[in-house]
């Protein structure tokens, strides 16, 4: 325990969620801070991938607080803002034919520089169900050949806006950009695989599609493992945030009609290296 300078106590408390990736963060209020709690909770992230933040039950004023504590937060085109916070996404239940989330993912890896940090807080949930599940990517690096490994540095996939594009009617000119398959992590120095799911990285630059995708599937295949994954139930007042550079999500959609509704921050980051 630390006493900070305004001569509070730090009672904040980690524990891994899985032995692989994540950890749940207690004894904190995420609006206040203290100057010790952010860098335990930065290097939890870094550690783990991802956090879940139990019990917060935090406002939008406190969620853009906590937000702006990892960088500059951005938008991403295409989506709509709510009025009066900018920065603030409501993520809700379309349905699951039009739910651009239920697959594993980094978040808008097709923009240039794609958010590196995503914070989330639940608002509103089904019964039962509308968990999201989370992937380590160092692990799924670490589990290649060195072969495979020497072959794929420099490889870049294809990430394309197809599947947002489609679900939020902008159809036409779908953006994409190319980023590196292997990405290193620029706080960690660690290598992570950076790919998402057939839609969104339909090929590999200078291949087709049909030379790429045995080797896409291969790849993406190996990411969700279960003993590399952490699956969310979320209770009421939870935030959970995760590093989009060495992790991937899936929203599972499983709750039908019922209401779901999320609250999303992004934060703005590195072209991916
Ligand atoms: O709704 C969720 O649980 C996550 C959705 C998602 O992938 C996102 O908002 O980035
Ligand atoms: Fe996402």
């Amino acid at each position: 325990m630390q006493i900070a300078a305004n001569g509070r106590q730090d009672s904040i408390q980690i524990k891994p969620l899985t032995a692989s990736i994540g950890a749940s963060v207690c004894g904190v209020d995420l609006a206040n801070l203290s100057d010790n709690e952010f860098n335990v909770i930065q290097q939890s992230l870094f550690d783990r991938c991802m956090l879940t933040f139990p019990g917060q039950n935090i406002d939008n004023k406190g969620l853009l607080t906590f937000s702006k504590l990892w960088g500059e937060i951005m938008v991403t085109p295409m989506l709509t803002y709510l009025e009066g916070t900018p920065g603030v996404l409501e993520v809700q239940n379309r349905g699951k034919a039009l739910t651009p989330t239920e697959y594993w993912h980094p978040d808008s890896a097709y923009l240039e520089r794609p958010p590196v940090i995503s914070i989330m807080a639940a608002q509103q949930l089904p019964d039962a169900g509308g968990d999201t599940m989370f992937c380590n990517q160092y692990l799924a690096y670490d589990a290649l050949s060195e072969g495979m490994k020497s072959m794929l540095e420099g490889v870049r996939g294809k990430f394309t806006a197809a599947i947002m594009a489609k679900r939020t009617g902008h159809e036409g000119d779908v953006p994409y950009e190319y980023h590196p398959v292997i990405r290193t992590h620029p706080e960690t120095g660690r290598k992570a695989l950076f790919i998402s799911g057939p839609d969104t990285v339909p090929s590999l630059e200078n291949m087709s599609e049909a030379d790429s995708r045995p080797l896409l599937d291969y790849l993406y295949g190996l990411c969700p493992k279960p003993d590399r994954s952490y699956r969310h139930q979320w209770k009421s007042g939870d935030v959970v945030m995760w590093d989009n550079r060495c992790s991937m999500h899936y929203a599972v959609h499983d709750h039908g009609d019922s209401v779901r509704i999320m609250h999303r921050v992004t934060i703005a980051g590195e072209k991916p290296a």
